[in-house]
């Protein structure tokens, strides 16, 4: 069986409004979900929320504006190690043998903005029944400094490189919403979500659904995008919210 790889939304397990504040209840609840579903050959991710963003802004660093300053790269880095080890340890607390994988030290960025992105530890972690935990980071950019590498791109990354069968994303709507608020089961062509998603085909990967759904559309896997109360069911191999296989 091939490794299923699982995004947790930073804005769902973090206070949005509160610059380094958890939402412990809802990572909790991600937690226990975890602990309880299949967690062989699970890769993590999780994403910045209002750790990494927060200060992501406060010094002007984006995955396309880079900074040469080491003190801001290390603050942001600093942030999502700090939200890493809370991750972990409500996985540990519920026996998840999760480990701790910090991008920084292993990704970088081309010049043309490429990440590259070893995985070998990733599969050694797994090969050996842990659950790698990576996160949303900062990377070294050639030709500009330091960028912010968001979870979503790990994500892509990591389904090619180790050719994952599963894909999910916990975000916090409960899937891609048509304009009534209903989740769209199902989306095998970008034209089906652009409308209601509201967004150009020139968006970013990084920003927003839309970018999301065409990097999706784009893997060799199925990816599904749901809310934190479908966690259990996607780890029991069901579809919750919507599918998207191009
Ligand atoms: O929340 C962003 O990761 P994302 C990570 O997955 C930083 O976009 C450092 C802002």
């Amino acid at each position: 069986m091939n490794p299923t790889v699982l995004k947790l939304g930073g804005s769902v397990i973090t206070d949005k409004d509160r610059a380094d504040t958890l939402d412990g209840a809802t990572l909790n609840r991600v937690a226990d979900a975890v602990s309880e579903g299949d967690a062989e050959n699970l890769v993590l991710v999780h994403g910045g929320g209002s750790f990494g963003h927060h200060h992501a802004s406060r010094h002007g660093v984006s995955t396309t504006a880079g900074t040469r300053d080491a003190g801001a790269a290390v603050d942001i880095h600093g942030a999502m190690k700090t939200l890493n080890e809370f991750v972990l340890a409500r996985l540990h607390e519920r026996d998840v043998p999760a480990l701790p994988v910090h991008p920084f030290s292993a990704a970088s960025r081309d010049s043309d903005a490429t990440l590259v992105l070893p995985t070998r530890q990733v599969e050694t972690m797994l090969g050996e029944g842990f659950v790698p935990v990576l996160h949303g980071d900062v990377v070294a950019h050639a030709g500009a400094g330091v960028t912010v590498v968001s979870g979503d791109e790990l994500v892509v990354s990591l389904a090619d490189q180790l050719d994952a069968d599963r894909v999910g994303f916990c975000s916090t709507v409960p899937g891609v919403l048509d304009e009534d608020g209903s989740v769209i089961p199902e989306i095998t062509a970008y034209e089906q979500a652009a409308d209601v998603l509201g967004e150009s085909e020139s968006t970013d990967v990084t920003g927003g659904m839309a970018g999301k759904v065409r990097a999706l559309l784009e893997l060799g896997a199925p990816a599904s995008i749901f809310g934190p109360d479908d966690v259990a069911a996607f780890l029991a191999d069901e579809t919750p919210g919507t599918r998207i296989d191009g």
